[in-house]
Formats: structure tokens, C-alpha cells, sequence
């Protein structure tokens, strides 16, 4: 029996963040390290042009997103690894999709209202049609399985009721994903407003720790977060969301429960716990900085291993693509 797929997105819309990382990329490695499935992960550069972009940083971002993925530990050999713009047919289904999507659905989507509220000026149609091009990414390659936080659950369950639309039309086309959302870590909060989700375009650097920051950088931003007046490490998110978030950073660093850490740091106070997940997060994210930096200094391997993603995936869209244009009844020469 064939492998089920897995297929994942990132934008290259910035550093990815540890939240990012936490929340996302962390279980794109142990479920490469599993080997149950066959993975598929892109660099999401059509999506990060709903929001203007200057050319040469969109360019150095996707290269630098793509190197990401690789420091992390995703092996270009195991995994299918490509940049989405490299595979037209994202577009192309993208479209046909877009014929299967209700108004309706779309204007519910939770991140196009944030979204178009953070950048009033400029609410392109993409901006509302991005969840569209997201479902083409995940039904292009079959895909049973979606790993991300949970904020993009929304998305994967559109998906999934597009391709139910489009199955029941017309028989056998798209297999229907599901959404894989880790039970911890599956929403990492800002360490300046910890009642809001870390996220990359924040203009606040303190807010979130980048996958590229030295580790002096990653202690001195812990020491700054924000927590609460009470001194208690103890997890309550709802009391106390500030040190929730360090608890859940820390246990996913450290592999620690809660309740050992609760025992760990008793009547230590936020002192001494902070710097500890300072130290944690600084260990965990050392290697992926080191290979970083080595990869960005060879941009022509990087083209090399670009390529072959490219060309597998493509290979794989086509075939998706193939029953597609047999199912809707366009001309085939
Ligand atoms: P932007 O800030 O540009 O909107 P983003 O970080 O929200 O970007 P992506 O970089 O495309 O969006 O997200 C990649 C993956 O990381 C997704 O699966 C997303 O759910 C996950 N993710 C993003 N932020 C967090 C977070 N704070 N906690 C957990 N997972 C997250
Ligand atoms: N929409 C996601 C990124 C994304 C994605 C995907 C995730 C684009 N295509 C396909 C999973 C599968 C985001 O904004 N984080």
C-alpha cells in the first residue's frame, strides 16, 4: 500500500519565528523522522504578495525561508521541498477552485478579517482569495495529512468542504485532508501581548524570538517578557497567559511536563524561571543559526536542490491536474 501524503506551506513573508517553528516545523521533522509518509512542503511565495512586497527582499526571503527548512533538518532527498511559484500549476487550480468556493465562505475566514484590518489600504482580491490558492496547494498533491498551528484549521476545513463540493460533482478527484495540530504548542503567544498569537510581521522585535537570533539576543528577550505581578511559576492560561506561554515554550524545549516544571521552579519565582527557558530556547535554535548562515553563503546549492523539488512536485501536480481538467470537461489535445 502507498503512503499516506503530507503537505505543508510557509510563507516567505519574513524570519520565521519560534512560533513558527514550535508550531509547525518542529513536527514536519519528527513526522519526517517517523517515515509513515511520504512529505511534501512548500516555500509559499504567491500567498506572501497579498501584502506588498519589495522585489529583491521577496527574493532573498524565499531563499531564505527555503534554507530554513533545510537547517531545521528537512532532508531535500526524503521530502519533497520546492518553492510554490516554481509549480504553476498552484495557479492554475487555484482558478478552477475558486469556480467551487463559495462568497459566502470566504467572507468568514478569521484571517482575512485580520488581515484586511491590518492593512486597510490595500484589501486585494487575493487577500480574500487566499485560502482558495491555499486548498490548490493541499489538493494539487493528494494530500491526507496538514500539519500547522492552529490558526490555519479554518483553512484546512474550507478545504476539505471544497473538495467534498467538488467530489460530489464530480467522483474520485481529490482525496479530503485533515488538519494535524500538535496538542501543545499549536499556538504560541507574543512575549509582549501574550493574549495575542507570535507572529513574524510584528514590528515589535521583543515580541518574538526569530530563528536566526544569536543566542545572546534570545536570553535578553526572555529576561523582557511580559508576565504577570503574581510570582507563581503555575499554568493557567487564562489567569495567567504570560507565563503559560513560557511553560509551553519551555516543556517543548526541554521535553519537561508541566507539573515538573511547576516543581522545579516552586517559590523560585519569574527570576529564575525566565533566563532558564532563555537558555533552553538559546540550546534548541543554536544549530538551526549555524547551518543557516552556512547555507545562505551558497545560493547556487540552493538553486540545485530548488530544481529537483521543483521538478518531483511538478511531476505530482500533473497528474492531479490531469483528472481535473478530464473531470470539469476541458478540451484535451
Ligand atoms: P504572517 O505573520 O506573515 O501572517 P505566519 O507566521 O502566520 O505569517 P506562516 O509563516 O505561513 O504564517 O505559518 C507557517 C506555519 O506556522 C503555519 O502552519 C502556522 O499555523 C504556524 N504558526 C504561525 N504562527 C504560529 C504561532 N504563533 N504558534 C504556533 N504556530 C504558528
Ligand atoms: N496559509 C498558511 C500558509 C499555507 C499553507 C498552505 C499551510 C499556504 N498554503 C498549505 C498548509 C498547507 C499560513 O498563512 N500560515
Amino acid at each position: 500500500m502507498s503512503k499516506k501524503r503530507i503537505l505543508s506551506g510557509v510563507q516567505s513573508s519574513g524570519t520565521p519565528t519560534l512560533g513558527n517553528y514550535l508550531g509547525a516545523f518542529k513536527n514536519w521533522v519528527a513526522l519526517q523522522d517517523a517515515g509513515e509518509y511520504e512529505s511534501v512542503y512548500c516555500v509559499v511565495d504567491l500567498h506572501a504578495i497579498t501584502v506588498r512586497r519589495d522585489p529583491a527582499q521577496l527574493r532573498r526571503q524565499t531563499y531564505e525561508m527555503y534554507a530554513l527548512l533545510l537547517a531545521i533538518g528537512l532532508d531535500p532527498k526524503r521530502n519533497v521541498l520546492f518553492v510554490q511559484s516554481h509549480v504553476p500549476a498552484h495557479a492554475e487550480l487555484a482558478w478552477l477552485l475558486g469556480c467551487y468556493t463559495m462568497f459566502g465562505e470566504l467572507s468568514r475566514m478569521t484571517q482575512f478579517k485580520d488581515k484586511s484590518a491590518r492593512h486597510a489600504d490595500n484589501i486585494n482580491a487575493g487577500l480574500f482569495t487566499y485560502p482558495v490558492l491555499m486548498a490548490a496547494d493541499i489538493l494539487l498533491y493528494q494530500a491526507d495529512l496538514v500539519p500547522v498551528g492552529d490558526d490555519q484549521k479554518q483553512h484546512v476545513e474550507l478545504t476539505r468542504d471544497v473538495a467534498l463540493r467538488f467530489n460530489g460533482l464530480h467522483p474520485g478527484v481529490f482525496t479530503l485532508p485533515a488538519p494535524y495540530i500538535p496538542p501543545v504548542g499549536a499556538r504560541i503567544m507574543s512575549l509582549q501581548e501574550p493574549t495575542r498569537k507570535m507572529d513574524k510581521s510584528d514590528p515589535n522585535p521583543a515580541a518574538h524570538i526569530l530563528l536566526t537570533d544569536t543566542a545572546d539576543v534570545i536570553r535578553k528577550k526572555f529576561k523582557k517578557a511580559v508576565t504577570d505581578s503574581d510570582s507563581q511559576v503555575r499554568y493557567d492560561p487564562e489567569a495567567k497567559p504570560g507565563v503559560s506561554n513560557l511553560m509551553t515554550i519551555y516543556a517543548l524545549a526541554t521535553g519537561k511536563k508541566f507539573p515538573e516544571i511547576e516543581k522545579d521552579f516552586e517559590g523560585m519565582g519569574y527570576g529564575a524561571f525566565k533566563p532558564a527557558v532563555g537558555d533552553a530556547v538559546a540550546a534548541l535554535l543554536a544549530p538551526v543559526g549555524d547551518t543557516f548562515a552556512r547555507l545562505m553563503d551558497d545560493t547556487g546549492y540552493l538553486d540545485t536542490v530548488m530544481r529537483d523539488g521543483r521538478d518531483r512536485a511538478a511531476a505530482l501536480a500533473e497528474q492531479t491536474m490531469e483528472k481535473v481538467r478530464q473531470a470539469i470537461g476541458f478540451v484535451a489535445l
